[in-house]
């Protein structure tokens, strides 16, 4: 795919799409088998990382998103991981939701904090671009870098290797009609060879949440860091995600922080 540049919703999205399965032969090996099933896939959500510095924050990854008629929807906090998030949805269903969440960089070791400002400051204006979100790495990082944010944080890491591409997209399990429910969902991804993330069980969060959510593992790619030095590393993983009614008759839109803790650990190293 040329990297050229987009200005519209669906060309942006289209572009993070290609962005992701391209760093990621996995996700596409899944999607097939959906589609050789004669699936239509939806997705529920594309979910995106990022630092709260002001250059980099959720607010500003999502200026292209609410100039396209997203509205924030939802607001989340992850103590252990020392994340916040915040989710945004359109007025038209047939756009995922965008989940966007950003690492709570004072709450770091000065030394982590500098690394993550030295990157930052190389962004200057190019966090205007209305592809931003798509544009990869916005900076220069060496793999020494690399190697001390991760002992920091997994989250932080990841971001300073892949800079701004999607984390993952989601189907919307839902939606599927071959394929009944998260349970069958994950039996299908295991027979063919895919590895979940397990931590906490394979699904996350129950009906009584309204939400149940698994994940692949993310599988690990090699990096080239601007210090010559390739590095593997964690790229990006598949989410599967099934809802259910509220009260109210209406699917739950949101997020449940206590299922996504876990599933940010679907990049993580040691599995
Ligand atoms: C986001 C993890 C949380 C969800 O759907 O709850 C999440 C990430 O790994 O960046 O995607
Ligand atoms: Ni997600």
């Amino acid at each position: 795919m040329a990297k050229e540049t987009v200005n519209t919703l669906p060309g942006l999205l289209d572009k993070m799409w290609n962005d992701y399965i391209s760093i990621n032969p996995q996700v596409l090996d899944i999607y097939n088998v959906f589609v050789e099933r004669g699936e239509k896939v939806i997705n529920d959500h594309i979910a995106l990382r990022t630092y709260d510095l002001a250059e980099v924050c959720a607010d500003q990854l999502a200026k292209p998103f609410i100039a396209s008629g997203y509205v924030e929807k939802g607001q989340y906090h992850f103590e252990e991981k020392k994340l916040n998030a915040k989710h945004y949805e359109h007025p038209d269903e047939n756009y995922p939701r965008i989940f966007i969440s950003e690492l709570i960089t004072s709450e770091f070791s000065s030394e982590t904090q500098a690394i993550i400002k030295k990157l930052v400051e190389q962004v200057d204006e190019k966090n205007e671009r209305f592809d931003f979100t798509s544009m990869g790495r916005p900076w220069k990082v060496t793999s020494e870098e690399y190697n001390k944010l991760l002992e920091e944080s997994e989250y932080a890491a990841w971001v300073a290797a892949h800079g701004y591409k999607p984390n993952h997209f989601t189907v919307f399990v839902n939606h599927l009609e071959t394929i009944p429910n998260l349970v069958e969902l994950n039996e299908v991804i295991r027979e063919n060879g895919f590895l979940l993330n397990e931590r906490g069980g394979a699904i996350k969060g129950s009906p009584s949440v309204y939400l149940e959510q698994s994940s692949t593992m993310a599988g690990k790619v090699e990096m080239k860091f601007d210090d010559e030095i390739t590095l593997k590393v964690p790229a990006c993983y598949y989410e599967f995600a099934q809802r259910y009614p509220l009260e109210n008759g209406r699917l739950f839109s949101g997020f449940v922080a206590k299922s996504a803790d876990k599933i940010f650990e679907s990049t993580n190293i040691n599995k």
